[in-house]
């Protein structure tokens, strides 16, 4: 590694991480039902070492009865039966921390499941001790006054239930109820639990929804500047960073362990979860960035035209530079609530998928802030593209489809559009060798596998140097090769070329030029200076053929370079 003399810089293992995102329900079955488990995890740890990924981040293990793949918590304290036991967790962690690997649990509090026990006590009397861990409003005010829901056949946030004669608040499912976190005995309840698996070892916490879980108890009438994006009005309550400094001085401060946060928003409400002056949590991620593409109005609806190269350089180049002025972000193009990355925002073409792949690793782990890679983007996995409703099991897809027809809606042009960006695409069981169920599993796994896992997989691409595979690990060997990548000043070249993006990150006396290609043809950039005599760090094209004259660079379909400068 080098450049690790910066007595300027606040160095912290969560910012020289790079982490790897599982969705347990899909990595690997042990037991023959269908359905990834830890154990399943546990017999994959040496090929989750040889990627070179120092943090892993799990999506919920808790136990929950599934209506949103385990984030609908019934117990936080117990494992989902279909994933083991708290054996096989206490095994599965010694297997991480015995490889040098961190792991960071989903922490999910701003709602849990209705069959959490205080949802059944709350639901049962207004005099019950937890009816307060719940928002409710009381039939007798009338008609509740507007919330929308993500994942309601109506959109409705509000559900009545007859014997407290009130109806609760939940901003997803209905199976989903909203926590009160003005409630002080809920927010001590929270932090025990948050300590129990602090306790165990863990590394950190990757916090969902965590933006929503302050609301204003009056429940006003949503102010008209939030209409149709009530989103952004759901994450600004109005105790939002008491609360999260209150968990920090209580819980975080007590132990080395990183926190990220899930905080849609604008960048000054974002800055405020990650400011370390505030003292709340160290990382976020926004969704501007993922966004990108999407028209207006309807449902994650990608237009004919797809996204604008020049967009995404600006969202992205934005959030850097927040970011180097104070506070830490992240960066991700996948995770369980997006498509595959190749399919969204590189090509899946057969002609192209395994470069533009590889092109967009490039872009991962050579930005600022700290890269969330998404399981099975490695092998340079796809979407499905599933033709049938009957195929999907995701609740928010299933709920919108219901929505649409609702409204007589064009259920055909909605499908369509789901083949690009539903959150199945993303969720498929990974691919690990050719046999049936890629390996996955022995019977019917729980979502179908992408019938490309005849020639993508794990496999496969061991024994190819060339993979896609093969080339993530070069990469994070890359990143790893220099601080530059960390902690480098971040700058954006030739800015309104359509095709290429360029940039320089530096550090010190080390300088290092990324040019990306994200069109399906041949592209030009100029990057301001000579660079005749500089050395190649990577290339995902093979071969040598002459790609730059002077401070011109003729870059292939999607290829991506880095090259060093000083
Ligand atoms: O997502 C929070 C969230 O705001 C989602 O609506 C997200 O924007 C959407 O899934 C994008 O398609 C978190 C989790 O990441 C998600 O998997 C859960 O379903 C959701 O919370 C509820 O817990
Ligand atoms: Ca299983």
């Amino acid at each position: 590694m080098k450049n690790t003399n910066l007595p300027d810089i606040d160095r912290k293992w969560w910012k020289e991480a790079v982490f790897y995102q599982i969705y347990p329900r899909s990595f690997k079955d042990s037991n023959g039902d269908g359905i990834g488990d830890l154990q399943g995890i546990i017999s994959k740890l040496d090929y989750i070492k040889s990627l070179g990924v120092d943090a892993v981040w799990l999506n919920p293990i808790y136990e929950s009865p599934n209506h949103d793949n385990g984030y609908d918590i019934s117990d936080y304290r117990a494992i989902m039966k279909e994933f083991g036991t708290m054996n096989d967790f206490d095994i599965m962690l010694k297997g991480f921390h015995d490889r040098g690997i961190k792991l960071i649990m989903d922490l999910v509090v701003n709602h849990c499941s209705s069959e959490h026990k205080w949802f059944q006590q709350a639901r049962t009397s207004r005099k019950n001790e937890y009816y307060n861990y719940f928002h409710w409003w009381p039939a007798e005010k009338g008609i509740p006054p507007k919330r929308w829901s993500t994942f309601d056949p109506e959109a409705n946030a509000w559900k009545y239930n007859e014997a407290t004669n009130s109806h609760y608040l939940h901003y997803f499912a209905a199976q989903q109820p909203d926590l009160n976190w003005e409630n002080p005995n809920l927010r001590q309840d929270i932090y025990d639990m948050m300590r129990f698996w602090l306790d165990k070892g863990i590394d950190g916490f990757r916090m969902d929804a965590i933006a929503y879980i302050s609301k204003d108890p009056e429940f006003p009438a949503m102010p008209a500047k939030y209409d149709g994006d009530w989103i952004i009005y759901y994450a600004h309550g109005p105790h939002l960073h008491k609360y999260i400094k209150e968990m920090n001085r209580e819980v975080l401060s007590k132990y080395d362990v990183a926190t990220v946060a899930e905080a849609i928003g604008t960048v000054d409400s974002v800055m405020k979860f990650v400011d370390p002056a505030r003292g709340e949590l160290n990382m976020a991620y926004h969704f501007e960035g993922v966004n990108l593409g999407y028209l207006p109005n309807e449902y994650k609806m990608v237009g004919p035209e797809g996204y604008s190269l020049l967009e995404f350089i600006e969202v992205y180049s934005k959030w850097d530079n927040a970011f180097a002025k104070k506070g830490w972000g992240t960066i991700y193009l996948g995770n369980h609530d997006q498509p595959r990355m190749v399919t969204r925002w590189g090509n899946d073409s057969p002609e192209f998928r395994e470069l533009s792949s590889k092109m967009l690793t490039t872009f991962i782990l050579s930005m600022g802030g700290t890269p969330y890679y998404y399981f099975g983007d490695e092998l340079g996995m796809n979407n499905i593209k599933f033709d049938k409703i009957s195929d999907y099991n995701d609740i928010e897809l299933l709920t919108n489809y219901e929505q649409v027809k609702a409204k007589g809606g064009d259920l055909d042009r909605f499908l369509n559009g789901m083949k690009i960006s539903s959150r199945d695409n993303g969720r498929t069981p990974f691919q690990w060798n050719a046999t049936a169920n890629a390996g996955f599993t022995t019977v019917k796994p729980w979502l179908k596998v992408n019938p490309n896992y005849s020639f993508v997989n794990v496999e496969i691409e061991e024994s190819d140097r060339n993979s896609v595979l093969n080339y993530f690990r070069e990469m994070v060997k890359v990143r790893k090769s220099d601080l530059a990548f960390v902690y480098g000043k971040y700058s954006l070249l030739d800015t309104g070329n359509p095709y290429i993006y360029a940039y320089t990150r530096e550090l010190n006396n080390n300088k290092y030029l990324i040019i990306l290609n994200f069109h399906d043809k041949t592209a030009t950039t100029n990057v301001g200076v000579d660079i005749t005599e500089i050395k190649s760090v990577i290339n995902n094209y093979l071969g040598t053929s002459k790609i730059i004259n002077k401070s011109q660079v003729t870059l292939k379909p999607y290829q991506a370079v880095i090259l060093k400068i000083k």
